[in-house]
């Protein structure tokens, strides 16, 4: 018998509406990995992917069955994942746990949060620590970061400092079942993900990065990327590291670039970036397609240099358009996301435009969303002051895909319309082929081979095709 507390973290499932695409790209819960790593000596601990059919909600009761948790952490870092944790709390308070929230959403409305019955401590921010502390302690009062229930009323602790990245365990992937490797995937081919820094320098309007880690940007050491990357299984050959912004610093990229090259480590990255920077610093791009970067995801939002100036994102028309070429020419798969409606006078004219623009510029996996005011954004104070919430709050429909603010010249049907459109009319104009000869010819018969023939086989590719391309092989 041991005396270690029980603890029982969770990733939520999202609701089925979610995305267009989210069910073809599932990465691992690094989140709670790391908060694993730093609890492993304190506590028995399981993870439950309750995305995977395994764990959903009726398997999950067998499991606290089996298990006897003392506390059930959640996480919920999107906002739509709200209702679906709540089905998981209440069947985790059934079981007499302490039932604790984390993650983007959670922090950023925690008085929401823990509105519900069944949620007693919302802990905001990075996890680690606070958690650590919790199960130390036992109780919440006076540990940073906390917010909880006492006699019916909701006290915030004070905010948490940040994480000293460099002293805490790198991600405990050792808690995933066997049968993980079969979900963990990008458009069918097997990922795993991992992180070198944590924050953003920029200050986006729709986004909340910044609020999140105060301000901050943090890098991992470079010793802590290399040990973590070794950790990562042989045979899974695509890494996603999923900094917020992983090109925001020159001399970071290089010296993880560099420490890639150096060790001969032989696998495809992902990673974000931005337009921008692409255009100001070449040669870091061309680091990373030497490294082994092969797709990356940048925020294009809007082609209005106007527009784009109003939501605070720093980019130019003309550094897309050449961002975007010379990533070509280096031989990168690039996702661009534009938001539709990004500026609140948008007209119809304007969204017809977009998706002319669009379809003129080689993005070559386009995704669409509409503008969405996350909380612990500026865009969410924004709208709330001058009152442009189309009603009352609905967390299942901030997804990017719904109609959140009201327009003076746009229905929420014609913004669902063009939506619709969007996907529909630029995705099926773009050819696959050229995409995979471009590559061919960057990066040499070599690479191309090692990173997509022996990736999952043809098949994978086949499927990734596929899911993005729909009309492709028909
Ligand atoms: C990877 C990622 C994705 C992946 C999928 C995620 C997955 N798990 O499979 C993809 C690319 C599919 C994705 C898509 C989207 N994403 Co996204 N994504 C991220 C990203 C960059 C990293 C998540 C991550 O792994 N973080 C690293 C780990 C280490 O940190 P973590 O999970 O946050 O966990 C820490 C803390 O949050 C906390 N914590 C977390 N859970 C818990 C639980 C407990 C109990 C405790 C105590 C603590 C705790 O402790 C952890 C350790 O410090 C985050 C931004 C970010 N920096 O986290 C956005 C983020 C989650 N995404 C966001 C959004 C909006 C989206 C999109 C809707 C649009 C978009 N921006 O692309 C789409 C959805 C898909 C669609 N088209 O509809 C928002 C969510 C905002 C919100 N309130 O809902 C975020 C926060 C980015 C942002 N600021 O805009 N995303
Ligand atoms: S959208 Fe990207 S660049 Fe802008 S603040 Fe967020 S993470 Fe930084």
């Amino acid at each position: 018998m041991t005396s270690k507390t029980h603890v029982c973290l969770i990733q939520c499932d999202y609701p089925k509406d979610h995305s267009f695409i989210i069910k073809d790209i599932i990465f691992p819960p690094l989140g709670l990995e790391y908060l694993a790593a730093n609890i492993g000596d304190l506590a028995e601990i399981k993870i439950f992917d309750n995305r995977f059919p395994e764990y959903n909600l009726k398997n999950l009761k067998k499991e606290f069955e089996n298990f006897h948790p003392d506390i059930v952490g959640i996480s919920v870092n999107f906002s739509n994942q709200i209702y679906h944790a709540n089905a998981i709390a209440k069947i985790a308070k059934d079981f007499g746990a302490k039932v604790l929230m984390g993650g983007w959403h959670a922090t950023a409305v925690p008085e929401d949060t823990l509105s519900f019955p069944w949620t007693d401590l919302v802990i905001r921010g990075e996890g680690e620590s606070a958690l650590r502390n919790l199960i130390i302690k036992g109780s919440p009062s006076d540990i940073k970061g906390i917010s909880y229930k006492k006699n019916g009323k909701i006290i915030h602790n004070p905010d948490q400092e940040l994480l000293d990245l460099n002293s805490s365990n790198p991600p405990a992937r050792n808690y995933r079942p066997k049968f993980a490797k079969k979900y963990y995937n990008f458009f069918g081919v097997p990922v795993d993900s991992m992180e070198t820094s944590r924050g953003c320098p920029y200050r986006c309007k729709f986004c909340n990065i910044h609020n999140f880690y105060h301000h901050k940007y943090r890098t991992r050491s470079i010793r802590q990327i290399i040990q973590d990357l070794n950790q990562i299984n042989e045979s899974v050959k695509l890494v996603y590291i999923i900094d917020d912004n992983f090109t925001a610093y020159r001399s970071h990229v290089i010296e993880v670039c560099n420490a890639i090259i150096k060790r001969n480590i032989k696998k495809a990255f992902m990673s974000t970036s931005r337009l921008d920077q692409v255009v100001k610093y070449p040669e870091i791009y061309e680091l990373m397609a030497k490294a082994g970067f092969i797709f990356t995801f940048v925020g294009i939002e809007s082609f209005s240099n106007k527009t784009l100036k109003s939501l605070n994102k720093q980019l130019e028309l003309k550094q897309i358009r050449k961002g975007i070429k010379i990533l070509h020419d280096l031989g990168f798969i690039i996702e661009g996301n534009i938001i539709l409606g990004a500026n609140y006078n948008d007209t119809k004219k304007d969204l017809e435009s977009t998706l002319e623009i669009a379809k003129s510029l080689d993005i070559d996996i386009p995704t669409f969303s509409l503008l969405t005011p996350y909380p612990m954004t500026d865009l969410w104070d924004e709208v709330n002051e001058k009152g442009l919430l189309l009603s009352g709050i609905d967390w299942h429909k901030f997804n990017w895909n719904n109609p959140i603010i009201k327009y003076p010249h746009l229905s929420p049907e014609d913004l669902k319309y063009y939506l619709n459109k969007a996907y529909f009319e630029v995705r099926r104009f773009k050819n696959p082929l050229n995409k995979f000869v471009n590559i061919l010819r960057a990066r040499g018969l070599s690479f191309f081979i090692s990173t997509f023939l022996t990736q999952g086989g043809i098949k994978s590719l086949i499927h990734f095709i596929k899911r993005i391309y729909p009309d492709f092989l028909k």
